[in-house]
C-alpha cells in the first residue's frame, strides 16, 4: 500500500516542490487548495492528475486553515501517514497588517491539525511534520542559530509561528503524537512568492533589463539572510518524518549574505555591473558597466535601484544564519544547491518569462508586469 500524505499550502513555494518529491517516492498525495477568484494552483499544474486517470496519486481538496471541520473532514477521510502543514500566511510584512487573520491561519491553523490528529484518534498512526522558521529567532541572542538558541520573535507572523511550534512540542510530549518542527532558514527558487526579497530581485532585475520596467524600489538592503533551495529544504522536511524518533530540526546552509550583496550577485548574472551610491533612503543602483546580451534595454548610467521607505518594517530581523549540524549529524542532510547557482536558476527562469513578455509587447499584446506589493 502507498503511503498517504496530506500537503496543507501545496499550491505554494515549498507545497509544490514537496508534492513532486513525495510522488517520485511513490506516495499518494493529497493537498489542499484554497478557493480563489483566479487559478491559484499554476505551480502544480504540472503534476495534476485527472481523477478519471486510471489510479491517480495526486488529489486537491479544497479547504482552509481557518476551517475547523472542513480540515477534520478532510483527515477523517483520507487519515494520513503523513501531515505537512506547510499552509501560512507567510509574508512577515504583511503579518503587521493582518495580525489577527495570521495567527488564525499561521497559528491556530497547526492547532486545528494537531486536534484533527487526536480527536479521529490517529496519533499511532499520522506523523506530523510543522513549518517553523528561523523567524523565530528575531532579535536574535546567538550567532548562528541552532535548537537550542531562545527565540525574540519580532512580528506578528514570528509569534503565531512560535504558538505553533510549542504545540507541535507539546502534543508529543503530552499525547505522544509524532510531531517535527523543521525551523527552516530563507529558502527561495523560481518558484518563490514574488514579494520575497529574492524573487522582487530576479524578476524586477530581468523585466528592467527587457525595457518593461525602469526601476526596482527596495526596503532594508543591509539584511542579513541565510538563503538555501527550496528543493533541497524539502528533501529535510521528508527525512524529519522517517525518523525513529520525532524532534525539531534547524535547516540552514550556515553561509549569510545581504540584501545588497544578493541584489549584485543577481544583476551580474545578466551582465550587470551594479553600483551604490548614496546612504540610507537616498542610496541607489546605477548601472556601472554592461557585458553580453541580456540587457538591451540599459545603458551605463542608469539608475535602476532606489528605495522606498514603505519596505521598511515596524520591526526588522536584521540577521539570520544558521547551524544545521544536528542535521547533518543525525540526518545525513546537507544543501546540494549553492547560492550562486540558486542565483542563476532564479535569473534564468524569470529571463524567460521577461522575454516573453517583451516579445507580446513588441507585438502589442503586453500584459501588465509591474511589481507590486511588500
Ligand atoms: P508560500 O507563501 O509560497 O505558500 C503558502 C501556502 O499556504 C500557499 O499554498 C497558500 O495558498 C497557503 N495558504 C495561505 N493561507 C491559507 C489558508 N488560510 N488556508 C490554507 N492554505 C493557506 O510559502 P512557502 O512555500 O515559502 O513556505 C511554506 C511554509 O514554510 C509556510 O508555512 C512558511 O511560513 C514556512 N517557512 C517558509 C520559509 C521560506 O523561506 N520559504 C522559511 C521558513 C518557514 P495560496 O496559494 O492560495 O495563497
Ligand atoms: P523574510 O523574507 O521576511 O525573511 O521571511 P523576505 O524575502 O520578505 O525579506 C528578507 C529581508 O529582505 C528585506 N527587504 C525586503 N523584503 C521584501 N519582501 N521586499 C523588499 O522590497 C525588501 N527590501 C529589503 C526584508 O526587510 C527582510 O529583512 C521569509 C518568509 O518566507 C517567511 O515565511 C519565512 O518564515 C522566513 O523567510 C524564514
Amino acid at each position: 500500500m502507498a503511503k498517504k500524505a496530506l500537503i496543507t499550502g501545496v499550491t505554494g513555494q515549498d507545497g509544490s516542490y514537496l508534492a513532486e518529491f513525495l510522488l517520485d517516492k511513490g506516495y499518494e498525495v493529497h493537498g489542499i487548495k484554497r478557493r480563489a477568484s483566479s487559478f491559484n494552483t499554476q505551480r502544480v499544474d504540472h503534476i495534476f492528475q485527472d481523477p478519471h486517470e486510471a489510479q491517480p496519486r495526486f488529489f486537491l481538496h479544497y479547504g482552509d486553515l481557518t476551517d475547523t471541520s472542513n480540515l477534520t473532514r478532510i483527515m477523517a477521510e483520507i487519515r494520513p501517514d503523513e501531515v505537512y502543514n506547510l499552509g501560512a500566511q507567510s509574508h512577515v510584512a504583511v503579518s503587521f497588517e493582518t495580525p489577527e487573520y495570521t495567527a488564525d491561519v499561521d497559528a491556530l491553523g497547526a492547532l486545528r491539525l494537531l486536534e484533527a490528529i487526536r480527536f479521529l484518534g490517529l496519533e499511532g498512526q499520522t506523523r506530523y511534520y510543522q513549518a517553523s522558521t528561523s523567524e523565530l529567532y528575531g532579535l536574535v541572542r546567538e550567532t548562528p542559530q541552532t535548537e537550542r538558541t531562545p527565540f525574540y520573535p519580532r512580528s506578528p507572523y514570528a509569534v503565531a509561528k512560535l504558538y505553533a511550534y510549542w504545540m507541535t512540542v507539546n502534543y508529543r510530549e503530552a499525547y505522544g503524537l509524532f510531531a517535527c518542527n523543521g525551523i527552516l532558514f530563507n529558502h527561495e527558487s523560481p518558484r518563490r512568492g514574488e514579494t520575497f526579497v529574492t524573487r522582487k530581485i530576479t524578476r524586477g532585475l530581468c523585466n528592467i533589463a527587457q525595457g518593461l520596467e525602469d526601476c526596482l524600489y527596495m526596503g532594508n538592503l543591509d539584511a542579513l539572510r541565510d538563503w538555501g533551495h527550496a528543493r533541497d529544504y524539502v528533501r529535510m522536511q521528508w527525512l524529519m518524518l522517517q525518523c525513529d524518533a520525532p524532534d525539531d530540526y534547524v535547516i540552514a546552509t550556515g553561509a549569510q549574505h545581504s540584501v545588497r550583496q544578493f541584489l549584485i550577485w543577481a544583476a551580474a548574472e545578466l551582465g550587470i555591473a551594479l553600483e551604490f551610491r548614496g546612504s540610507g533612503v537616498d542610496e541607489i543602483g546605477v548601472v556601472a558597466a554592461i557585458t553580453g546580451d541580456m540587457a538591451p534595454a540599459l545603458s551605463p548610467g542608469d539608475v535602476i535601484m532606489r528605495i522606498d521607505a514603505k519596505y521598511f518594517r515596524p520591526a526588522e530581523v536584521a540577521t539570520l544564519l544558521g547551524d544545521a549540524g544536528k542535521a547533518h549529524r543525525q540526518l545525513g542532510w546537507k544543501p546540494e544547491t549553492t547560492l550562486p547557482e540558486m542565483i542563476a536558476e532564479m535569473v534564468a527562469s524569470d529571463l524567460r518569462i521577461a522575454r516573453r513578455h517583451a516579445l507580446l509587447r513588441h507585438h502589442g499584446m503586453a500584459e501588465p508586469v509591474a511589481v507590486e506589493g511588500k
